[in-house]
C-alpha cells in the first residue's frame, strides 16, 4: 500500500530562525516566494537544497526547512552544481546577492548556464553590496554615490538578465519583491524548468539603496503576446530597455547537463584506464 504523504503548508518549509534583515528589505518578500513556491510544488523539504554564497540575501537557507549550504562568497554556483550532480533527483535552489553572483563569483554564471545544469538560480539585486554596508556592486547604476565611490561610480551597470541570456541560460525572468504574486510564480516555474532558470529579482536595500519609490515607476510587465522563444528579441530588449520589464523573458528546452553527465557514466565505468595509458606507453 503506497503511504499518503500529508498535504504540506508554508509552515513547512519555514524554520524556526527569525529574519534578521532589517526592516522593509526586499529578501524578505523573497523568502516569502520562495516558501510559497515550494508549497504550490508540493516539494517534500528533505528533497530540496537550498545553496547561498555571503552576503544578507545569503542568509536564506537558515529560514527555511529544507537542506541548506551557506557556502563562501561568489562560490554559490559551482557548489549547486556539485550538489545537482552528485544527487539529481534532488531540487536545487542557488540564492544570492547581485555581488556574490557579478562580482567575485562572475566566473561561474557563463559555465552554469552553458552547461545548462537543472539549478534554479536567485539574484537578490539590491545593486549594492548590503552586509558589507553599502559598497558598490556591479549592477550600482552610474554615479551611485557610496563610501567605495564617494565621487559616484563611473562604471556602466552589468545586466544580469541580458548576461543570463548571452551565457545561454534556458530560462530566463525577472521579478520584484513588491510583486510577490508574480515572484512565487517565477521561482515555481523556474523550479519546474529541466535546465538552468536564472531569475533576477529586483529587491530593494532599505538601509543603503532604497530604490522602491523609483522602481515603482519604473516596473512594467512584458507585453502579453511576448514571445519566449525569441532569445535575440529577449536581448535586445534587456540591453536597451529604459523600464524594468517584469515576467519570463525567455525559455527553452535543451538537455539537461545533469542526464547528459548520467548517460556518459556508462561509458565511465567500462572504461579501462590500464588499456587507455598502454597506448602512450
Ligand atoms: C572572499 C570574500 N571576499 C569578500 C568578502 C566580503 N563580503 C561579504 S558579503 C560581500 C558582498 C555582499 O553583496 P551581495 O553579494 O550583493 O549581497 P547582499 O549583502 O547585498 O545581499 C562581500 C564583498 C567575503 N566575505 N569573502
Ligand atoms: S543591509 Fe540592506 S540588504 Fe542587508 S538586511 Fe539590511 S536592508 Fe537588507
Amino acid at each position: 500500500m503506497t503511504e499518503q504523504l500529508a498535504q504540506l503548508t508554508v509552515k513547512h518549509y519555514k524554520s524556526d530562525q527569525k529574519p534578521i534583515w532589517c526592516p522593509g528589505c526586499g529578501d524578505f518578500a523573497v523568502l516569502a516566494c520562495t516558501h510559497r513556491a515550494l508549497t504550490n510544488l508540493q516539494l517534500r523539504p528533505e528533497n530540496v537544497v537550498i545553496v547561498s554564497g555571503i552576503g544578507c540575501s545569503s542568509r536564506i537557507p537558515y529560514f527555511c526547512k529544507t537542506y541548506g549550504f551557506h557556502t563562501l562568497h561568489g562560490r554559490t554556483l559551482p557548489v549547486a552544481t556539485g550538489v545537482k550532480l552528485v544527487n539529481p533527483d534532488l531540487t536545487v535552489l542557488a540564492m544570492a546577492g547581485d555581488g556574490d553572483l557579478f562580482s567575485i563569483g562572475a566566473g561561474h554564471m557563463p559555465h552554469a548556464a552553458a552547461r545548462n545544469v537543472s539549478i534554479t538560480c536567485v539574484c537578490m539585486n539590491n545593486q549594492i553590496y548590503g552586509l558589507t554596508k553599502g559598497q558598490t556592486s556591479p549592477t550600482s547604476v552610474k554615479g551611485h554615490t557610496t563610501k567605495s565611490t564617494p565621487y559616484g561610480s563611473i562604471s556602466q551597470p552589468m545586466k544580469p538578465v541580458l548576461l543570463a541570456l548571452a551565457y545561454g541560460a534556458t530560462f530566463v525572468a525577472r521579478g520584484y519583491s513588491s510583486k510577490t504574486h508574480q515572484l512565487a510564480d517565477l521561482i515555481a516555474q523556474g523550479i519546474k524548468h529541466k535546465g538552468f532558470a536564472f531569475i533576477e529579482v529586483n529587491s530593494p536595500c532599505t538601509e543603503f539603496n532604497n530604490t522602491y519609490d523609483l522602481l515603482d515607476t519604473m516596473v512594467e510587465e512584458l507585453p502579453k503576446d511576448w514571445d519566449t522563444r525569441d532569445r535575440a528579441g529577449a536581448m535586445a530588449l534587456a540591453s536597451t530597455e529604459t523600464k524594468v520589464h517584469l515576467g519570463l523573458f525567455y525559455k527553452e528546452e535543451r538537455p539537461a547537463y545533469e542526464e547528459m553527465a548520467k548517460a556518459f557514466e556508462k561509458n565511465v565505468n567500462a572504461f579501462d584506464a590500464n588499456a587507455y595509458l598502454a597506448r602512450f606507453a
